[in-house]
């Protein structure tokens, strides 16, 4: 098989309009018109409602392409794409290829007969995405969550380009990936699959593959037709390449399923934190006599990866297991990038990935409401040692499981799942999310039928066509669940648990720790992005939290109110906007910080803490740890402290979040402290543990330090330490880990809200030397903050508590320009 991406020069226009504007492919119609100055940025002020209203219309798409003469010269000559969004018909050459209505799904046309050497015109027509999903919805309603539009799950569109309660209704459209031609002769591969066995003598490679016969267009199974297949002169060749070290190579014609290929002293790849993410490229050929027509190269990890379920005391354990090992997930929800298509590369991608592996995380969940990433995210999960938690894209909507229904999503499906099987970064399919959980709940304009569907697809069609086409991969049917069969899909003892009783429910974070779910894959807590990045979409009378404007980027009804809910629990009215935003950050932080490190401290029952969200794909208030602009939120360097694989916390007891006046009487406060110890690493952990219990100054009333063996994959609890004795408003514990003197986790507590905590102002300053800073402070500080002009730093730390004295962090980006420093001190 011959494969080239078109050589090609597009116009677009819309359909209603006469004028023609220079488009680029792959690319979206939000970003042609955008690049042609024919729309306005839609991410400023209120501009998404202009740009919706593009999406009315219709939009043609032409390009003019030349055939490559190789290509045209082989049997079978084909248009593939790699993606199309959404619905939209296709001519080559004036000839109609057909209609597409599928987002998620490659589509390939056969255009042997139409395709010419020179000057080839392809048309594509697209249709309204929103009058369709309108009209759909007229004929027969369907639901699913207000805050997306009306009908959008009859599309097989990204669901949240319709509107979520983090992203504006923006649902672009165009040719979002690229189009090849493609030229075969005598048979290509259709599929190949590789599988793993872990043995002791090494790992045995087994292979099935699928080929497409072009002389009677048939697919053949090789397994099955092996003998008539050599007789016609069809070999394969398996050549697998350990790429950590390229002499270890192994080169083999392949017999069959039988024949596996045995890797000696296999290298294995590990999540992050765990060991190396060593990779090895798999070469399939086929031969025609002796010679390549096709080719199948990817790169794969040696390693088994599942989710491990056991009954226990406490009801059903969810771990990932890696390796033989279960590991403690932690990580976050990652959804679309961008809104405009056109502007999700590779490198932004990456760059974003590699913020996480920055934050310790080993786990990432592509939530269902977007679409399924691309090859190179996949590609940089395997790199940086990502496991991925992969929803099927469907996402808090019933849905009408019709025939028509059936097979297009059978084939979205086989696309993605064959695209993505083979990498080592895949953790789990899952079938959607939060449906069982809603369906079960009947909400959302279902019938009985929906429910009966909801179980048709989920729980018969999904798993039939995984082991059909990925056995290995564990698969669970929705997040959350039990193990499907609506059997309490969100229950706190088994399987993955969504909690948002803290936050949607308005619970004080304090709740968090009344739980020990088995694997949270969701909960989260809302904050606002940093006063630049608000400043990309707000002019100077917008910069407050209530105005139209900001609540405009603000998609979770009354949230702003939520998040001055919480704020009341926790500070100081704060003074001006910016301090606001600030100390809305901190909120979240803490809010975060306050559940995972319990989650932590109970390793063992609970298994995994996946934080709502990730990313943004516009500017907005929202659940992200890193904001549309790349900046780091303070919650994304405290995922760098609470995620770290040595990491001390330390269960307080005070008054954390209540009110002063309270009614009991006689009413003492218990003060006490109990630290805890958790250790990711694969090995036991030799630490001296410090604390101190210390006044507003900083001056130390009285401390303890001890040296403590913390076994391998696990966490140690040290004894409760009353401290009775401590000033309920004037006093703090600050506490630290050690290893070799060096400090490798800290923290403080109060036993107050910060808002009633007699802070003595620290006069703060800041220094730099080389590329580090040195903050300096005169008193206790927390949660300080240390920026530059542009907002553009990212450190080494940030947003970190301070007894008296200096701290030094390193700069990772940015200028050390203009810096400016505050705390907690500073929110009033
Ligand atoms: C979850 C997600 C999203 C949503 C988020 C915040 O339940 O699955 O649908 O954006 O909560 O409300």
């Amino acid at each position: 098989m011959l494969k080239r991406e078109i050589d090609k020069t597009f116009v677009m226009r819309i359909v209603s309009e006469e004028k023609w504007y220079p488009a680029t492919v792959p690319g979206s119609v939000y970003g042609d018109l955008l690049a042609n100055g024919a729309m306005e940025d839609p991410y400023w002020k209120d501009n998404e409602l202009k740009a919706l209203e593009i999406m009315k219309e219709d939009f043609e798409y032409v390009g003019v392409f030349d055939g490559n003469e190789t290509i045209l010269n082989q049997e079978k000559v084909y248009l593939h794409f790699n993606g199309i969004d959404t619905l939209a018909d296709i001519y080559l050459n004036n000839s109609n290829l057909g209609s597409v209505n599928n987002m998620h799904r490659e589509w390939e046309f056969d255009v042997t007969d139409i395709i010419r050497q020179n000057g080839n015109e392809l048309r594509i027509l697209f249709h309204s995405p929103t009058r369709y999903i309108e009209e759909e919805y007229q004929k027969e309603k369907i639901g699913g969550t207000e805050d997306a539009m009306r009908g959008f799950s009859k599309l097989r569109k990204a669901h949240c380009m319709f509107g979520w309660d983090w992203g504006p209704r923006l649902p672009d459209a165009g040719i979002w990936r690229e189009i090849y031609l493609i030229g075969v002769t005598g048979a290509r591969f259709n599929s190949v699959t590789v599988t793993q066995r872990h043995e002791q003598e090494g790992v045995y490679l087994g292979f099935k593959v699928l080929l497409d016969r072009i002389r009677d267009n048939s697919l053949i199974d090789w397994e099955k037709y092996e003998k008539e297949l050599k007789e016609e002169g069809f070999s394969l060749r398996i050549t697998v390449t350990d790429l950590t070290d390229e002499s270890c190579r192994t080169v083999r014609l392949f017999h069959g399923k039988t024949d596996e290929i045995l890797i000696e002293n296999p290298r294995l790849w590990w999540p992050n934190g765990y060991g190396e993410q060593n990779l090895y490229a798999v070469l399939v050929q086929l031969l025609k006599h002796d010679e390549e027509i096709d080719s199948w190269e990817k790169r794969i990890g040696l390693r088994t990866l599942t989710v491990l379920r056991t009954r226990d005391e406490f009801g059903e354990s969810f771990a990932h297991e890696v390796n033989g090992i279960t590991f403690f997930a932690m990580g976050a929800d990652y959804i679309p990038e961008d809104c405009i298509l056109s502007r999700c590369n590779e490198k932004r991608t990456r760059d974003l990935l590699n913020q996480c592996r920055e934050a310790n995380f080993n786990v990432i969940r592509v939530w269902g409401g977007g679409h399924y990433p691309y090859d190179s995210f996949w590609d940089i999960c395997d790199e940086l040692g990502l496991v991925v938690w992969q929803d099927f894209m469907f996402a808090c909507a019933n849905y009408d499981l019709t025939e028509e229904f059936e097979e297009n999503i059978r084939r979205e499906l086989i696309d993605n799942i064959r695209r993505i099987r083979h990498h080592p970064s895949l953790g789990l399919w899952c079938g959607n999310n939060e449906m069982e959980m809603f369906a079960d709940a009947g909400i959302w304009e279902s019938t009985p039928r929906h429910k009966a569907d909801y179980i048709k697809l989920y729980e018969y069609i999904i798993p039939k066509i995984l082991k059909e086409e990925d056995p290995q991969t564990f698969y669970w049917p929705a997040s959350p669940s039990s193990g499907g069969s609506f059997d309490n899909p969100n229950d706190e003892n088994r399987g993955d648990v969504h909690y948002w009783d803290v936050w949607h429910g308005n619970k004080p974070i304090t709740e968090y720790r009344k739980f020990y779910f088995r694997y949270v894959s969701e909960f989260g807590f809302q904050s606002f992005p940093s006063l630049k990045t608000v400043e990309t979409f707000t002019e100077e009378e917008d910069r407050n939290v209530f105005s139209y404007v900001m609540e405009k980027h603000q998609r979770n009804s009354t949230a702003n109110g939520k998040i001055m809910n919480y704020m009341e629990q926790t500070f100081l009215y704060p003074g001006d906007f910016d301090t606001l935003l600030y100390a809305s950050q901190l909120l979240q932080a803490e809010a975060i910080r306050y559940g995972v490190e319990h989650f932590r401290r109970n390793r063992g029952r609970c298994m995994g803490a996946i934080v709502w969200q990730l990313n943004d794909c516009w500017p907005v208030a929202s659940w992200s740890s890193i904001d549309y602009c790349e900046r780091w939120k303070a919650l994304h360097y405290y995922e760098k402290r609470f995620f770290a694989p040595l990491m001390i916390s330390c269960e307080e007891e005070g008054i954390l979040t209540q009110d002063p006046n309270p009614n009991a009487q006689p009413y003492e406060v218990m003060k006490s402290i109990r630290l805890c110890v958790s250790n990711e690493r694969r090995k036991d952990e030799r630490v001296t543990a410090i604390w101190e219990l210390r006044k507003n100054t900083g001056e130390i009333v009285r401390s303890s330090q001890e040296e403590y063996m913390i076994p391998k994959l696990s966490s140690l609890w040290f004894e409760k330490v009353s401290l009775q004795e401590a000033s309920l408003y004037e006093d703090y514990v600050s506490y630290q880990m050690e290893q070799d003197g060096e400090i490798v986790s800290q923290g403080t507590v109060l036993f107050c809200p910060p808002k009633h905590y007699h802070f003595i102002d620290p006069e703060l300053s800041v220094r730099s030397e080389g590329d580090s800073l040195v903050v300096t402070a005169k008193a206790y500080a927390r949660s300080v903050e240390i920026r530059n002009k542009k907002d553009d730093l990212v450190l080494s730390d940030n947003y970190f508590d301070m007894n008296p004295g200096e701290r030094r962090v390193k700069i990772l980006k940015g200028l050390p320009e203009e810096l400016t420093v505050r705390s907690v001190y500073n929110i009033r």
